[in-house]
């Protein structure tokens, strides 16, 4: 096929055009080519399902193995981040890799190319919902290594969001797509599972910014804060309450499955504070999941916030720090945002 404009536009061919027009350097294009690389082999592994032997829980002799989240891990979640980690470790374009599965940071060692950007990522996001064959995926941010730093140690991944140089997630679904942005919108591939490659599909993902549907656990309502409950009843009492209109709930339980659907269509995610996770800052990771998502969001005309601060310019203190999280059309995390003010 000639490579003209209707042909369709592989992912190499977009990160291609991008860094012709200037907006990416070849070494963060072939960081994304290695990182889509490791996805495509984690959607084999998962597509395979009971067949490859990879459902149920990781560990032996009836142990389980649990991470540094405390979570008890999924075969599947081992085996994602081995393929992340060894794509990327062998890659020449990183300083050091960040995984939400182990306990620190792993520089890249003199014995193998280096770069000079950091990779972080949840390799296998949902995965409670790997054995019930519902929608899983990897999510991963890109940060810079500061200047002269040899071998980063946790404290250099410690950025704001708006350091993130790109970010990205592929969900694992009746379809593998990829989402990316590297700052100039959210871009939408899906992987031709024929010829092996991700094609451009969506390009300049929008988000709706008012909407009637939202995602939430509500089994965890009365742990909620005030301004939570609060906003939640409102959007319960439908067009008789104050909002006047009816919300619509959905919930995959699996963050990327919930994110693509926003980013689709439009809704409101919020994963907030409960008396449960209050001792950790939340249930979801700001480094491996808040921030990339709120990247992409907010590439894509919608919001992101901890319901009291914009999302990408929380200043981390830890690694594997935790966030309340609200995000996706943007009128509606600022009314989520607005509860949080009104109740402080
Ligand atoms: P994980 O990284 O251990 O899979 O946990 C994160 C997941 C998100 O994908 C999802 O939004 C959330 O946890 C679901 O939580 P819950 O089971 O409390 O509804
Ligand atoms: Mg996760």
């Amino acid at each position: 096929m000639s490579p003209n404009s209707a042909s369709p536009v592989s992912l190499t061919r977009h990160l291609l055009e991008e860094q012709r027009a200037g907006r990416i350097n070849a070494d963060l294009r072939l960081l994304i080519e290695v990182v889509a690389r490791a996805c495509k082999s984690i959607s084999i592994a998962v597509g395979k399902g009971a067949l490859g032997g990879v459902l149920g829980d990781a560990g032996s002799a009836g142990e389980a193995s649990i991470n540094i989240q405390g979570e008890a891990q999924k075969k599947l979640d081992v085996l994602s981040n081995e393929i992340l980690m060894e794509a990327n470790a062998w890659g020449g374009h990183l300083a050091g890799l960040a995984s939400e599965e182990m306990d620190h940071s792993v520089p890249i060692s003199d014995a193998q190319p280096r770069g000079n950007y950091l990779l972080l990522f949840d390799p296998l996001d949902g995965s409670s919902n790997i054995d019930v064959n519902i929608s899983v995926g990897t999510i991963f941010s890109v940060l810079r290594c500061p200047d002269g730093v040899g071998q980063p140690g946790d404290e250099h991944y410690l950025q704001p969001g708006t350091d993130q140089v790109a970010a990205g997630y592929c969900t694992y679904g009746p379809s593998t797509m990829l989402v990316l942005t590297i700052g100039h919108g959210t871009h939408a591939f899906t992987l031709d599972r024929e010829i092996g490659s991700f094609v451009l599909t969506q390009r300049g993902m929008t988000i709706p910014e008012d909407t009637k549907e939202f995602a939430v656990n509500m089994s965890n309502q009365r742990f909620w804060e005030a301004p939570m409950q609060a906003y939640v009843g409102d959007l319960l009492a439908g067009r008789e309450g104050p909002r006047g209109k009816d919300f619509n709930m959905r919930w995959v339980a699996s963050m990327v499955a919930d994110v693509h659907r926003i980013l689709t269509r439009g809704g409101i995610f919020s994963y907030p504070l409960d008396s449960k996770c209050a001792a950790k800052g939340g249930k979801l990771r700001l480094m491996y999941e808040a921030n990339p998502m709120a990247f992409l969001v907010e590439q894509a005309g919608g919001a992101a916030s901890t319901g009291r601060q914009r999302m990408l310019e929380v200043q981390p203190t830890g690694l594997h720090q935790r966030v309340p999280v609200f995000l996706g059309s943007r009128a509606e995390v600022e009314a989520a945002v607005k509860y949080h003010a009104e109740h402080d």
